[in-house]
């Protein structure tokens, strides 16, 4: 299967989801002339990364939340994507009819079914603003931690599961989906270029983070990965770019170049999973359960020592 990540440069707050749906789709075109049968999209494709702003009352930004999938700014990309026969992944804003707010990502066949639904459950940064930080990053504020867990569903012959953004850095992440013999994980996000977490932390610091994650975790579970950036200047805000597909080897096998809509990809051979799968990583053979219940029973650090 050729696969395709189709990175999106940044969306300003006043750009219309019709604006944002149309690149979306000249991404997909162009995909479907390279012959990609699966494209992965962003975190958040709709909408500017709103989280960076602070509102007292969250309500005045329930206009950036969809209380329904596909909607009518969507409609023309499931529609393009039945007619191309392309499956695809992306994130959005999703608010319940119940009233919860979720970071939410979704797997779509190339029928146009929604296979799949993941609520982003590793939330960054802070509810309330911090006069001490000069980039707020309030996503703990604007959406409740995701109920969903991680699942894999089969499209197009392949499992696949969905992390988002922050995720990617948890092992806890990619070992939920690696249990489930996952083949490919994708992955969207936002990452800000400067976030004053640390002074020496500047942006090639921040690449080379998130692709180690990305690496790592597709390594350790044998499976393919592709992680899609939100780019470029939003509002005058940067986020790096670097999207990349990585094998199941932690090996990077395609990478963005630029900071704007880019589409890349490369074909991903999933028999490849398994040779990782049934080796060094065997979990059924080497892993100790029996050593791991910190893991599940204890969430921050204890010095008992
Ligand atoms: N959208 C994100 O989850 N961003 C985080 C930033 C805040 C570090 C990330 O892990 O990339």
């Amino acid at each position: 299967m050729i696969v395709g990540g189709a990175q999106i440069g940044g969306i300003q707050k006043a750009e219309p989801r019709a604006t944002v749906v149309a690149r979306m789709m000249a991404l997909m075109e162009q995909a479907h002339r390279q012959g990609v049968q699966f494209l992965v999209y962003p975190e958040m494709t709709l909408t500017t990364f709103f989280p960076r702003f602070y509102v007292e009352d969250r309500a005045e930004f329930d206009h950036w939340f969809e209380t329904e999938m596909p909607n009518a700014a969507t409609q023309p990309l499931f529609d393009l994507a039945r007619r191309l026969g392309m499956g695809f992944t992306f994130g959005y804003c999703e608010l319940t009819p119940e009233g919860q707010h979720f970071n939410t990502s979704i797997i779509v066949s190339p029928g146009g079914e929604i296979l799949s639904t993941y609520r982003k459950t590793h939330l960054p940064g802070h509810a309330d603003h911090d006069p001490a930080r000069t980039h707020q990053h309030l996503e703990k504020r604007y959406f409740l931690a995701g109920d969903t867990g991680f699942n894999v569903v089969r499209n197009q012959g392949v499992i696949m599961g969905m992390a988002i953004c922050n995720d990617r850095r948890w092992p806890e992440t990619w070992r939920s989906l690696g249990l489930q013999g996952v083949e490919l994980v994708t992955i969207g996000y936002n990452t800000p270029s400067q976030n004053n977490l640390s002074a020496e932390e500047g942006i090639e610091r921040r690449v080379y983070h998130h692709e180690l994650s990305v690496c790592a975790g597709a390594y350790q579970n044998s499976t393919y990965a592709v992680a899609v950036a939100k780019c470029g200047l939003e509002d005058g805000n940067h986020m790096f770019a670097g999207s990349i597909i990585v094998d199941p080897d932690g090996f990077v096998i395609a990478r963005a170049t630029g900071e704007g809509d880019e589409l890349i990809l490369a074909e991903c051979d999933f028999d490849k999973c398994a040779f990782g799968k049934s080796t060094v990583f065997n979990f059924a053979a080497h892993r100790r359960i029996e050593h791991y219940g910190r893991i599940t029973n204890q969430t921050g650090v204890r010095i008992e020592v």
